[in-house]
């Protein structure tokens, strides 16, 4: 009878618990977008606290952001005059705004107020 079943047999270390057992499966299985995520994070960290490569990649972005007009290699200065946009942005101070110095609006070839920006 199941009654006179041993007592101490159940106090055995039960078997590992199938659902715990497939919660660790998929744990170890979700690491790998964890590593992939790390390996990101160490090449990024790598190219910033590497100085050759950091400037390296300042040199990359600079002409990059400098070419589509978020910043300009030289401010406009009091006094700068322009014989025209080619000098401008050889110069570096390319796109000029209204108000800025040298301006002039025979440099802003659509009148919205920006010369020599890259499209007129
Ligand atoms: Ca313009």
């Amino acid at each position: 009878m199941t009654k006179h079943y041993p007592e101490h047999s159940r106090k055995r270390r039960p078997r590992p618990n199938p659902i715990r057992q497939q919660r660790r499966n998929e744990e170890s299985g979700s690491w790998w977008p964890i590593l992939l995520l790390a390996a990101v994070i160490g090449a990024g960290a790598g190219i910033l606290s590497n100085p050759t490569g950091a400037s390296a990649w300042l040199a990359k972005a600079r002409p990059v952001a400098v070419s589509v007009g978020l910043t300009r290699v030289r401010e406009p200065q009091s006094g700068d005059y322009w014989a025209g946009c080619n000098d401008a942005r050889a110069a570096g101070t390319a796109p000029i705004y209204a108000g800025e110095p040298g301006y002039r609006s025979d440099m802003d070839g659509d009148s919205d107020g920006i010369a020599c920006e890259s499209h007129g």
